[in-house]
């Protein structure tokens, strides 16, 4: 694709924020450890419609830490035209301690306990304290990492650094970090995808598998099992979107790419139920393929709100801002403030 229309790039940008907002909101109400039950996907179905349709008033949903850290990223980068991992700490912080109820992970509040009592004199100390010294695998550093993806589109080596810089400030351990860089990875390849073509799902994931092959190396010669196991997942996932017939059932998806809080077992899952619903899937009945990523990403349980964030920021730099149902997002908590936040990102980006 030639040089994109700046008005559908900046649809993009919206979209990716607004429908990480969307899939945490959504999610929220059913994290959880178990694939969900048709019964429950059901429920899932009815929620969705009803949010949807005309006439209800519900009570706006709030968001979680996800969009809280989403939020601080980006007004970090706003603030200081670009990363300073000093200043994207305190944002961290600060904005934790003004909410701290939003469901942060359990580990990570001792980070932000660390970092204040020290003053950010040392602001990667306590990540590395994390579990033993062995840094923190949740996918923390990956749900919010969005606007860094949308910052540095135009420059992939940059991009992939910063993923990694701001991962450190909180997580530290390689597959925490990893997981942060393949997510902001996948977002930038839908950003620069037209979404009037159909979109290559093989070989979506095969620039992934090739992007991580030059990310997963040993470096620091750990010895570890398997030194790739986020191309060992993307392999798998590779396998799963080009099963045949209807796919394979939701409890294969969840059993093979997991569902939980671990980056490892929630990124690739992510980026699977994007690719996933380009098509219809039989359970999920909406015509709107953005809705369709975020309510299968809900629908498999688990770290709902999470995954269902990641899908959604990827879903909508893909499709942009006019696929997310206004119905919908006028129930998440602080939309217009997303939707500033995410025009602020797009002036820097292409100024
Ligand atoms: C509650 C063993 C580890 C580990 C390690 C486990 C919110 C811990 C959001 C820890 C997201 C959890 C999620 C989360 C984001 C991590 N060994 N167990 N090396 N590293 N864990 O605390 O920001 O929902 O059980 O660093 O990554 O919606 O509590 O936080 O779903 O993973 O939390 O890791 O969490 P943290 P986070
Ligand atoms: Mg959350
Ligand atoms: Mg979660």
């Amino acid at each position: 694709m030639g040089k994109m229309d700046s008005l559908l790039l900046k649809s993009k940008f919206r979209g990716s924020l607004l429908g990480a907002l969307m899939g945490d909101c959504l999610g929220s109400a059913y994290e959880g450890d178990e694939l969900f039950s048709a019964g429950m996907k059901l429920v899932i179905q009815k929620s969705f419609d009803k949010l949807q349709g005309p006439h209800f008033k519900a009570p706006v949903i709030q968001f979680t830490d996800d969009s809280a850290m989403t939020r601080a990223v980006a007004e970090s980068l706003i603030e200081c035209t670009g990363f300073d991992q000093t200043h994207m700490a305190k944002k961290f912080v600060k904005s934790y301690y003004l909410e701290p109820n939003r469901g942060y992970g359990a580990g990570v509040t001792t980070v932000f306990h660390k970092l204040r009592n020290n003053k950010f004199v040392d602001v990667l100390g306590p990540a590395r304290e994390q579990f033993n010294g062995e840094g923190s695998l949740g996918n923390g550093g990956a749900m919010r990492v969005a606007p860094i993806a949308l910052f540095y589109y135009k420059n992939s080596e940059l991009m992939v650094d910063t993923a990694r810089k701001q991962s450190h400030i909180t997580h530290t351990h390689k597959t925490g970090v990893d997981g942060a860089i393949l997510q902001a990875i996948a977002i930038q390849q839908s950003l620069l995808l037209d979404p009037k073509e159909e979109l290559d799902t093989c070989k979506f994931t095969d620039n992934l598998i090739n992007e991580m092959d030059k990310i997963e190396i040993d470096e620091e010669g750990l010895g570890l099992v398997d030194p790739s196991p986020y191309k060992t997942q993307l392999k798998l996932l590779r396998n799963l979107i080009c099963e045949d017939g209807d796919g394979p059932h939701d409890e294969k998806v969840v059993h093979q790419l997991g569902n939980d809080v671990s980056a490892l077992h929630s990124v690739p899952t992510a980026i699977y139920c994007f690719l996933k619903a380009q098509k219809p899937i039989p359970a999920i009945q909406t015509e709107n393929p953005l809705r369709r990523t975020v309510q299968y990403a809900i629908s498999l349980g688990g770290d709902t709100d999470t995954i269902g964030s990641m899908a959604g920021a990827i879903a909508g730099a893909f499709y942009g801002e006019e696929m997310i149902r206004p119905e919908i997002l006028k129930h998440c908590e602080t939309s217009d403030k997303f939707r500033e936040l995410a025009d602020q990102l797009f002036h820097l980006a292409t100024a």
